[in-house]
């Protein structure tokens, strides 16, 4: 895991985003977290804390409280961890500015892991249950997009 491709589109000097991930302690739960960023366009930053980094999905529209509804969620760089906490404006002129604030915040646990799906808890406040994110080209390592999507409880 690494955070190269995050700390090279940002400049520390003028953005107040973390520059490196804040160390933990081994019993905290994994971090989940989803921020709303007001950037160029409007969108909601999924985040879940793995191996000491936050993997990262830009999520175009509001993301779903219910089953039913399945949202494109575009992969992006790994985030530091702490990022969780960030909140604020991002300045004119730098990687993804415009303002950033908490739309949801907890922890999740992991159910299935493969490299192109994902079954997760999330214990947050507006979103809670078993949620799954798919890629959608599995062939293509390339291809950043997943399906993120609540699922049935009986599943
Ligand atoms: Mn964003």
């Amino acid at each position: 895991m690494s955070l190269e491709e995050y700390k090279n589109k940002r400049d520390f000097s003028k953005t107040r985003e973390p520059s490196q991930s804040k160390k933990k302690k081994e019993s905290d739960e994994l971090v989940y977290v989803i921020q709303r960023h007001q950037a160029s366009h409007l969108h909601f930053d999924l985040r879940l804390e793995e191996e000491g980094v936050l993997k990262s999905w830009a999520i175009p529209k509001t993301p779903p409280q219910e089953t039913g509804v399945r949202r494109l969620a575009v992969q992006t760089e790994d985030h530091p961890l702490g990022y969780e906490d960030f909140e604020g404006i991002i300045p004119e002129g730098e990687y993804g500015a415009g303002k950033v604030d908490t739309w949801d915040k907890g922890h999740y646990l992991s159910h299935e892991e493969t490299p192109s799906k994902k079954v997760i808890e999330i214990r947050g406040k507006k979103l809670q249950g078993r949620y799954a994110l798919i890629k959608l080209k599995v062939k293509d390592p390339g291809d950043k997009n997943w399906l993120f999507f609540k699922l049935k409880e009986s599943n």
